[in-house]
């Protein structure tokens, strides 16, 4: 065996190693030559689980949903050239929805680089601004000194600790090697030794606290809360499960209604959700309702909410006192922010709560929670003699969550899908965990994403996407035989954008609309379906959607339930609803619930 082989073995062996004790558990890889020194000692690790797949667009984003679904921090792996490129949609997600990944992808030894060699890309700093960090390494057989191996199992531990550590994201590592590709030990599976700690502990383990906030941070704002008797709180996207009872209890403490977005985890599940308010996307657009309900401050925990009104409320109180509360970063897009602060949102919600003792007057969350009970019941009405397939009936109550299991996740494609979980789905105790890719709100890899989740294994997952977004991801299909995962999806095919038809742009010529915006593509999607393995099932009713959800989730893979609708059609039936809430909330103004 040649010296560079026994280098490539114990440098890259090294490193899998660390990443491995770091935490690293799965790993999404794609076939081809140069990542091959990484790709066989990942798949030699005993405690790693190498997840392949072909396409490096699908695979990213398979292993963006495997690491939100598991909360764990997962690695890609790519072959040098355009395949590395073919990440950057899942990387520019993970970096705006916080989501720990290890990125690395296989290189040119650096005499290649810029001189026309094939498959050779500028791989440097390729994903830009939207990893937290990256590293260019050296040759793995520039010197097999074991100051090389240290730093190559320093790297892992702090690529590991750089992705988790708030707010998390991508790091990227780029590999160059030189041939021959092959490391030395490739059938023994030796691990490699060189430094490595005793008792499988890290090289470098790289611990993340969470930021609590100050005592003074803590009085300061307890005595001004207690003396804001309108406040609100709202919960936007976050996946800290230990958040809900924490803000939940700091709600009752401060008397203030909680606004939960859906994947907020606040709004389903067992905490005390008395506080909740679920039907805001609804009522906000009723301005009578808005000019009665302006609040003194707003606190804010996770990203900014889904729901539009949400934003135009918020600005519509302007001189608020609006404070967000996140660990890093800046999720501040209506710029309105009088105090952000830096902290761990679960620990201050329990030290507020602590010091708190229940307001004296509690009329500001009855008045909430009369509107959104007004508001909910008023949406009820108008679902339930409906037999006709509307899109956001899918999320009540009696549609799709009468057919999941407690502690299902519910994976929601964007444009209207996550929209209508929104404004359709409403509190109740049953844990549903729901997911969206909303850091950049993209309609690709959506399918991957969802079986990234299902493939985690924490429990069934259905998915709820559009056409136009399924039809963008078929090639993630492929992982469902592969490697036997289960995947129930709710295909709500309007044959095209239909989100566009709720924009001024509806009023274009037809033609024009169509052509630019709609995009009609007359897919049949069943041969897809059934050529991946899976079944497909187009409903006519809801009883027969419910019965192909429950027949889908009894038997496994991919089952494909498709909801014919009509775009146009979608919009009436929306702002139908919305004109009974309107109603609704003008009688009830009139003659106050009590
Ligand atoms: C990768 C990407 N391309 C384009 C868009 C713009 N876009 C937003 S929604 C949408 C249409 C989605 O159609 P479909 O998935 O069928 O959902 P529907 O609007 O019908 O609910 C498009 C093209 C995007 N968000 N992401
Ligand atoms: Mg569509």
């Amino acid at each position: 065996m040649t010296a560079s082989a026994k280098a490539l073995d114990t440098v890259v062996g090294a490193f899998v190693a660390e990443l491995a004790r770091a935490g690293v558990r799965h790993v999404c890889a794609c076939p081809g030559s140069r990542s091959t020194p990484l790709a066989i000692k990942l798949a030699q690790h005993p405690d790693i689980k190498l997840w392949m797949h072909l396409d490096e667009r699908s695979a990213a984003y398979f292993g963006l949903g495997l690491a939100k679904a598991a909360r764990q921090p997962v690695a890609l792996l790519a072959t040098s050239g355009t395949a590395t490129a073919n990440f950057l949609p899942a990387v520019v997600e993970a970096f705006l929805a916080r989501v720990p990944l290890v990125v690395l992808t296989a290189d040119r030894p650096h005499e290649l680089r810029d001189v026309g060699a094939a498959q050779t890309i500028n791989q440097v700093r390729l994903y830009g601004e939207h990893v937290k960090w990256f590293v260019d390494l050296p040759e793995p057989e520039i010197g097999l000194t074991s100051e090389h191996v240290r730093m190559v199992r320093t790297l892992a531990g702090r690529a590991v600790g750089t992705a988790l550590a708030e707010p998390a994201g991508p790091v990227h590592l780029n590999w160059p090697f030189r041939e021959p590709l092959i490391p030395e030990a490739q059938l023994t599976a030796t691990p490699a030794v060189w430094g490595a700690r005793a008792g499988g502990r890290p090289y470098v383990d790289v611990s993340i606290g969470r930021l609590a906030p100050s005592p003074d941070l803590v009085s300061t704002l307890t005595g001004q809360l207690a003396h804001s008797e309108r406040g609100l709180i709202v919960c936007g996207p976050q996946d800290d499960p230990e958040l809900p009872a924490a803000v939940a209890r700091l709600a009752q403490r401060l008397g203030y209604p909680i606004l939960a977005d859906p994947l907020s985890g606040v709004r389903r599940g067992p905490h005390d959700r008395s506080l909740v308010v679920d039907a805001y996307d609804a009522f906000l657009r009723h301005v009578n309702t808005v000019d009665q309900l302006a609040p003194q401050v707003v606190l804010r925990f996770g990203a900014m909410p889904t729901s539009k009104p949400v934003m135009q409320y918020v600005q519509r109180y302007a001189s608020a006192r609006q404070i967000v509360v996140d660990p890093g970063g800046w999720r501040e897009p209506t710029g309105l922010a009088s105090d952000v602060l830096h902290v761990d949102p679960h620990l201050l919600c329990v030290a507020l709560a602590e010091r708190l003792t229940d307001p004296a007057d509690a009329d500001w969350a009855r008045t909430w929670l009369e509107i959104n009970t007004v508001t909910r019941q008023a949406i009820e009405r108008q679902l339930d003699g409906q037999s006709e397939l509307f899109e956001g009936k899918i999320f009540a109550n009696t549609a799709l969550p009468a057919v999941l299991p407690d502690g299902a996740l519910l994976y929601a494609g964007n444009s209207m899908p996550v929209r209508d979980l929104d404004t359709f789905l409403p509190a109740a105790a049953g844990s549903l965990r729901c997911l969206s890719n909303r850091g950049a709100n993209g309609i690709d890899g959506v399918v991957s994403s969802a079986l990234g989740a299902s493939a985690a294994g924490v429990g069934p997952v259905v998915l709820v996407i559009g056409d136009v977004s399924f039809y963008h991801d078929l090639n993630g299909l492929l992982a469902v035989r592969k490697y036997g995962l289960d995947l129930v999806v709710v295909l709500v095919n309007n044959d095209g954008g239909g989100i566009f038809s709720f924009l001024p742009q509806v009023d274009l010529p037809n033609d024009d609309f169509e052509t630019l915006f709609g995009t009609p593509h007359g897919l049949d999607f069943r041969p897809f379906v059934e050529g991946y393995g899976g079944r497909f099932v187009r409903v006519a009713d809801w009883l027969s959607f419910q019965s192909a959800v429950s027949d889908g989730r009894e038997r496994g893979g991919l089952y494909v339930v498709e909801v014919p609708t009509e775009r146009a059609r979608n919009v009436v039936l929306h702002r139908q609803i919305w004109s009974a809430v309107a109603e609704a909330l003008n009688s009830a103004v009139s003659a106050p619930a009590r």
